[in-house]
């Protein structure tokens, strides 16, 4: 792989990870006024799959988004915003956390109903198809979303029409503080439900994520040239709470155990090594790195105090007219 990439891949997992912990140390004082999953933990599978898409491919994901938003491109200083409702957010301060858009970048949104993207996404990859266009669509689901019809009905469809479309299910095991084993039949694997219905389905992992991005860059270069329905589980895990900045263990529903064994294998961590390792760039380096995406972050955070106050908005006039 070359060297520019692996630094790529690192670059984008940490800008990632120090978006959200910003989000999170500012979430307490009451300026963001939205629900807000953080995705601490999973950056890795957006990472690795946005950098692998390319510009004219899509995506397009589900309540927790901040991290697909970003690896499509989306700016931290829009994301920053629309948190705290501005004008200058990048759904102009009215959806929040779980409804940001950025069609320059063909990020195509993401919704607070479970499953509610991913008739739009093959809706998507359906009209790519009709244009004759040498792209895919990238449908970012949890793993509760394959526990609703709409899942079916709509992986049915897009298998049927042979649509350019991959899933990809970060398979945190948790549906809010319920875990798949008490709602998904025990053997189940998530990826051979998906093959049977008929989509070419894999199983990737995430510790490694420039593993990781190779087999997503392999994949969506076959999906473009033979447009199919494919669909990826990772699993992958979330170390704070479902919804807010903290960390819930208090709670029981998950054990501390669980989470320092994740934690263990952070995929953040095993980059940093693998980047001084095969001395792609030494501790000094990374440390000059880390601090320029801090710096960029805590400006496009600091940015928010030249905002003018958010009015009340008539959404009448930001509703969406074909
Ligand atoms: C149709 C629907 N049912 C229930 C909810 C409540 N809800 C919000 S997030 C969530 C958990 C979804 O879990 P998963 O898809 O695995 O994503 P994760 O939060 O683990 O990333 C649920 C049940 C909802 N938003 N929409
Ligand atoms: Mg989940």
């Amino acid at each position: 792989m070359k060297k520019n990439i692996s630094k790529k891949i690192y670059e984008i997992q940490k800008k990632i990870r120090i978006v959200e912990e910003k989000i999170a140390s500012n979430y307490n004082q009451n300026r963001m006024r939205c629900p807000t999953h953080l995705s601490i933990g999973q950056e890795s599978v957006a990472a690795t799959s946005g950098l692998a898409l390319s510009h004219n491919d899509i995506s397009i994901s589900y309540h927790r988004s901040h991290a697909h938003f970003l690896a499509k491109g989306g700016s931290s200083k829009k994301l920053f915003a629309e948190l705290h409702g501005f004008d200058e957010g990048c759904s102009k301060g009215v959806g929040g956390s779980m409804h940001l858009i950025d069609l320059k970048n063909n990020f195509y949104g993401s919704t607070a109903i479970v499953s509610n993207s991913i008739p739009v996404g093959v809706g998507l990859a359906y009209s790519l198809k009709l244009a004759k266009k040498k792209n895919l669509v990238c449908i970012y689901i949890g793993d509760a979303a394959v526990e609703e019809g709409v899942f079916f009905e709509s992986i049915n469809f897009s298998v049927l029409k042979k649509l350019p479309v991959v899933f990809i299910c970060e398979n945190n095991f948790y549906s809010v503080y319920t875990h798949i084993k008490e709602r998904q039949p025990k053997k189940r694997k998530i990826f051979k439900l998906a093959s049977a219905i008929g989509a070419t389905s894999h199983s990737f992992k995430q510790d490694n994520p420039f593993k990781l991005f190779q087999k997503f860059d392999e994949l969506f270069k076959k999906i473009r040239k033979n447009p199919m329905t494919h669909f990826v589980e990772i699993e992958t895990f979330r170390y704070l709470e479902h919804c807010g900045p903290n960390d819930d263990t208090s709670l029981g529903y998950r054990k501390l155990q669980e989470v320092k064994k994740w934690k263990k294998k952070d995929p953040l961590a095993f980059s940093r090594s693998y980047l001084t390792r095969n001395k792609i760039l030494n501790k000094n380096q990374i440390e000059i790195l880390d601090k320029k995406i801090n710096i960029n972050v805590d400006k496009d955070f600091n940015f928010l105090s030249k905002l003018k106050k958010p009015k009340f908005k008539d959404i009448r006039k930001l509703v969406y007219k074909a």
